[in-house]
């Protein structure tokens, strides 16, 4: 006696795609929410003694999340570009040089300083004035960013971090 296999299964669908009832999600125009555990403090910028000049951006960044988090590009409002730099000694000399990318470990704030990493704004409009704020945007490489105010100083004014 033969057996047969009979494939009788064949036809079986799913239909298991029944509308579940919930409102689709409207994506937000907004842009990216910063990364969680971001945030930035003490932000400032000396305005730059000569017209045309560079500025340097200063500022702290803290990252209590739990994950490192990758900086790869600045934006200054009214400026027309800007680099993370990191002034250092290079080869025998102290000079600026530009950082792709800094990482902001888990649980560390990385301090932009003077003498150290900064963000430097070229092509700064003329007529900016002591006392006035500028926005910063930082991207990060997964896509999102943080903003935040910079406040601006005279040229060579301290900053004072108050309380
Ligand atoms: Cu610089």
């Amino acid at each position: 006696m033969k057996k047969f296999l009979i494939a009788g299964a064949a036809g079986i669908m799913s239909l298991g795609l029944a509308a579940c009832g919930s409102e689709p999600e409207v994506p937000e125009e907004t842009a990216p929410e910063a990364p969680e555990g971001i945030s930035v403090t003490d932000g400032r910028m000396n305005i730059p003694a000569a017209s045309g000049n560079p500025g340097a951006v200063y500022f702290t960044i803290t990252n209590d999340g739990t994950e490192d988090q990758m900086l790869r590009a600045a934006n200054v409002e009214s400026a027309e570009s800007a680099l993370f730099h990191e002034t250092a000694e290079w080869s025998g000399q102290v000079d600026m040089q530009e950082l792709l990318q800094v990482n902001v470990p888990a649980g560390e704030s990385v301090v932009f300083e003077q003498g150290g990493k900064h963000v430097m704004a070229f092509g700064l409009p003329d007529g900016l004035e002591a006392g006035g704020e500028l926005e910063v945007t930082l991207s990060f490489v997964r896509g999102d960013k943080v903003s935040f105010p910079v406040v601006l100083l005279g040229p060579g004014e301290e900053y004072d971090p108050g309380e």
